[in-house]
């Protein structure tokens, strides 16, 4: 009886413990850009009044970065879209050859090395070619139309955090990009950039709405005893799916199967867990 005491105890200690990390999973992410706010492009009618920096070519015929409703906006009534009608259509001229940019400089605090950039996106363009790339880059890279030219992605001291791969988005979707934790307790600039050559291609361009980067202190997320898909909330205890850079538990008994790219600060495994990777990840490897 005194030992199913102790271990009651021990027991509370625990979950007191599972609490403190929960409350702190939730409650330690600092919002570095808000989707509501400057994010979405509906603090005024233009990027200035939003925070943003935007670098467009003197040509009007260009295809240019703007703010509106023109579009449609996911949210609020605003988004940022490329337009060669100086914003008054949503499209783009796939003959006219155009690299144009919007970004923004921001300060992770330090130590929190989860990074999670999500912005919504719609549009088309040409897959390789035509198409949106996001960069951090240091506060120093001063971007200017025209570079760099379809299709390199290569921006030299930047690094490239997405590349729109899909050439024909009808409706808004999220995208979500795990920054490198090595990112944590700097100051970068966040470049979204349009590039596109001088042939083929459907326009529009994109249109971006919402974009919300979030950091966090990394936190422990631990499978449940059964497992499943990696992508799928119902795998995790507490029912969220890890963001990149966070610490990693696989539980025993527990099988998870990788069917999304992932980032993880530590990975550790119980004794007895299995991790498979789907055929998605064009790997068919498993470890018990
Ligand atoms: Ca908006
Ligand atoms: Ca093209």
């Amino acid at each position: 009886m005194k030992n199913f005491t102790i271990l009651k105890g021990v027991l509370r200690l625990g979950i007191f413990a599972l609490s403190l990390l929960v409350f702190n999973g939730i409650f330690a992410q600092t919002t570095i850009i808000n989707p509501t706010g400057d994010g979405g492009f509906d603090n005024g009618p233009s990027f200035l009044s939003n925070g943003w920096t935007v670098v467009n070519d003197a040509n009007s015929a260009n295809n240019n970065w703007y703010v509106g409703n023109v579009p449609g906006a996911f949210a609020g009534t605003n988004a940022a879209y490329i337009s060669n009608t100086s914003g008054t259509t949503w499209a783009y001229s796939p003959t006219t050859v155009s690299t144009t940019h919007f970004y923004r400089d921001v300060t992770v605090p330090a130590n929190e090395s989860v990074i999670s950039l999500n912005f919504q996106w719609k549009g088309s363009g040409e897959s390789g070619w035509d198409r949106l790339l996001i960069y951090a880059a240091p506060v120093t890279t001063n971007p200017f139309s025209g570079y760099p030219a379809s299709n390199v992605s290569a921006y030299p001291g930047a690094t490239l955090l997405y590349t729109q791969a899909n050439a024909a988005q009808a409706t808004y979707t999220n995208a979500a990009v795990t920054v490198p934790s090595s990112f944590a307790g700097t100051t970068f600039r966040l470049i979204f950039t349009w590039q596109n050559d001088a042939s083929f291609g459907t326009s529009p361009a994109v249109a971006i709405d919402n974009v919300s980067l979030t950091s966090a202190v990394p936190a422990v997320f631990t499978s449940s005893a059964i497992g499943g898909q990696w992508s799928s909330p119902a795998t995790w205890v507490g029912g969220v799916v890890p963001a990149g850079g966070n610490l990693i538990s696989i539980a025993a008994g527990s099988v998870v199967t990788i069917d999304q790219a992932i980032a993880y600060a530590e990975l550790v495994f119980s004794r007895g867990p299995v991790i498979k990777y789907s055929s998605l990840m064009g790997c068919a490897a498993s470890r018990g």
